[in-house]
């Protein structure tokens, strides 16, 4: 998959391909990233790549012109949608990035100043894409975000033991608690269960973990989400041994 970023700041976006996940998958050539400056489409001496809004106000606004150039000289090679990274996007979540990953290419707009041209959008933007509700200084750690969360979908990325079908999200629950050696800690010992050797017990307690978790701290994933009648069980056994632990009855 090819990602082309459209960005002034090109080193800041292209160190997702030195380490971890992200640089695997370039080394091994499941993914390519690209980045395209738009000062280096700007004329003038001082090779300006922002004016003053229009209306007047504080701040400053992306020129449109280098800006276009940009997107049209990534738009040579990649074939695939425009996504501008801003809050007003729409909001970036499990499901999204694995639309996204069936993509051959995404072309990735970022921001700067007070943000861009209007027309840019109208002209040249597919998606707009927002990361969370919270203000950045530019799109690049969101364009950087995305493509991890994207990178990491595409075949071949992870090995089978991080597969991302184990990751949290994958089904739509937050992640169940992890443990490793010492058996005990500070005097916090690691559940029994995890010990037992039975892998039966251990999925149960691990599903029944993350539903309670989400139940918790993320009611709203549960509500957007259809139960099994035996993951219903395997909650209302959580709620219950929660209501009792807190003396709620
Ligand atoms: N998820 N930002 C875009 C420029 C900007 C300013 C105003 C439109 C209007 C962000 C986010 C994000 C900061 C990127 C402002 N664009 N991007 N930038 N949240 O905060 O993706």
């Amino acid at each position: 998959m090819q990602f082309d970023v459209v960005t002034l700041f090109p080193e800041l976006v292209e160190s997702v391909v030195h380490s971890g996940v992200t640089g695997r998958a370039v080394e091994r050539g499941i993914i390519s990233l690209k980045s395209w400056n738009p000062r280096d489409y700007a004329t003038d001496v001082h090779r300006t790549v922002d004016d003053r809004p229009y209306g007047g106000g504080p701040g400053m606004v992306m020129k449109a012109d280098c800006l276009l150039q940009a997107i049209r000289a990534a738009r040579q090679t990649n074939p695939g949608k425009v996504v501008y990274l801003s809050p007003q996007g729409v909001p970036l979540n499990q499901a999204l990035a694995g639309k996204l990953a069936s993509e051959d290419g995404l072309i990735l707009l970022c921001g700067r100043y007070e943000g861009i041209d209007e027309r840019i959008i109208a002209l040249e933007v597919d998606m707009e894409c927002s990361i969370g509700d919270y203000v950045l200084s530019g799109g690049e750690l969101g364009a950087m975000v995305l493509i991890d969360a994207v990178a990491r979908l595409l075949p071949g990325v992870l090995g089978h033991n991080e597969s991302a079908a184990q990751d949290s999200f994958f089904d739509g629950l937050l992640d169940c608690p992890h443990y490793t050696r010492p058996e005990e800690l500070e005097g916090l010992s690691v559940p029994a269960v995890l010990k037992s050797g039975n892998h039966a017990d251990i999925a149960r307690w691990r599903k029944k973990q993350a539903l309670g978790r989400t139940w918790q701290r993320r009611p709203e994933l549960l509500r957007a989400r259809q139960l099994t009648d035996s993951e219903r069980v395997l909650l209302d056994e959580y709620v219950n041994e929660f209501d009792r632990s807190t003396e709620l009855h």
